[in-house]
């Protein structure tokens, strides 16, 4: 009998170290999430070193995406810190020294009722802001205007239909002297930029040409496969002028991380000014590029 308890005393010293090392992580959930808060302020169109949060969101599929992604993390943490309290409580309750002779218990149809019932609510609670970052996504509004990407390996290509000047250009990774000369971001830069009008709305098409990429946008909210010989679609209406960032999001081979994506989202003026200067600079696509009707 003694030998049975000195063999216990260190096992129950483990589960006292388990709980202080559980109360350690929830306190740190808790801090991480406080962290996220004070660090939403950065990262605009980038990623910043340190960032803890989203890359700020600039159109409203961006913006519903971060509040539901935020509501995830709150509704995570009450239930984090619910079952570490009923860890911590049963450790402390209804260990062997407090309860020599355990209670035989079993069966609480009242409460194997409410732990069925409240999940199924909190997952009901979930689903409906849920659903309506979907319909946001998938609402299809009418496009002001029409881009087309396709993914090479390892760059992207656009082009621009013939109303706003029917032209296509490439766009690569801005390297070494270029790239530090631009004040770019390194391995996010390009050497030319897809220009868009600000609170337009922007139907991009996107296709492949050899393997699966995936044009991403983070700061949209935007991220569609690029699939040779298919021809998927999506839309964003950029609300704030500037410079965003994105990558290739399929692992597509071996330059996958060397194939980034840069917009420029600017006003109405200036992109008409760059669609004039476009139309002589880049290539011509004379009626060749073809965009599937689905404005
Ligand atoms: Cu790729």
């Amino acid at each position: 009998m003694g030998m049975a308890r000195a063999q216990h005393r260190p096992a129950s010293r483990g589960v006292w170290g388990r709980a202080a090392g559980l109360a350690a992580a929830g306190l740190a959930i808790a801090g991480l999430l406080g962290g996220a808060t004070a660090a939403s302020a950065a990262g605009i169109g980038q990623p910043v070193p340190w960032q803890m949060d989203l890359q700020q969101p600039v159109t409203e599929v961006a913006t519903e995406i971060y509040n539901f992604h935020h509501l995830l993390n709150w509704i995570m943490l009450v239930i984090v810190l619910f079952v570490l309290g009923l860890l911590i409580y049963c450790i402390v309750r209804f260990n062997e020294r407090a309860q020599p002779t355990p209670s035989r218990t079993t069966h609480n149809t009242t409460l194997e009722v409410a732990w069925t019932i409240v999940p199924v609510l909190i997952l009901v609670a979930i689903a409906i802001p849920s659903f309506r970052v979907l319909r946001t996504q998938l609402s299809d509004p009418r496009a002001d205007l029409m881009v087309k990407v396709i993914g090479h390996a390892w760059y992207w290509s656009y082009e621009y239909p013939e109303d706003v000047g029917g032209f296509k250009f490439d766009a690569n990774l801005l390297e070494g002297e270029d790239q530090v000369k631009s004040g770019q971001p390194k391995l996010l830069a390009t050497d030319n930029e897809v220009v868009v009008p600000v609170n337009k709305i922007v139907k991009v098409q996107v296709t492949a040409a050899d393997v699966l990429h995936s044009w991403a946008l983070p700061s949209f909210g935007f991220k569609i496969d690029a699939i040779p010989g298919r021809l998927n679609q999506f839309w964003f209406k950029a609300e704030r002028e500037g410079t965003y960032h994105g990558q290739c999001s399929e692992l597509c081979g071996q330059r996958h991380a060397y194939m980034p994506i840069t917009v420029k989202v600017v006003s109405q003026e200036a992109f008409q000014a760059w669609t004039a200067e476009a139309k002589t600079k880049f290539a011509r696509t004379d009626g060749a590029s073809r965009f599937a009707d689905a404005r």
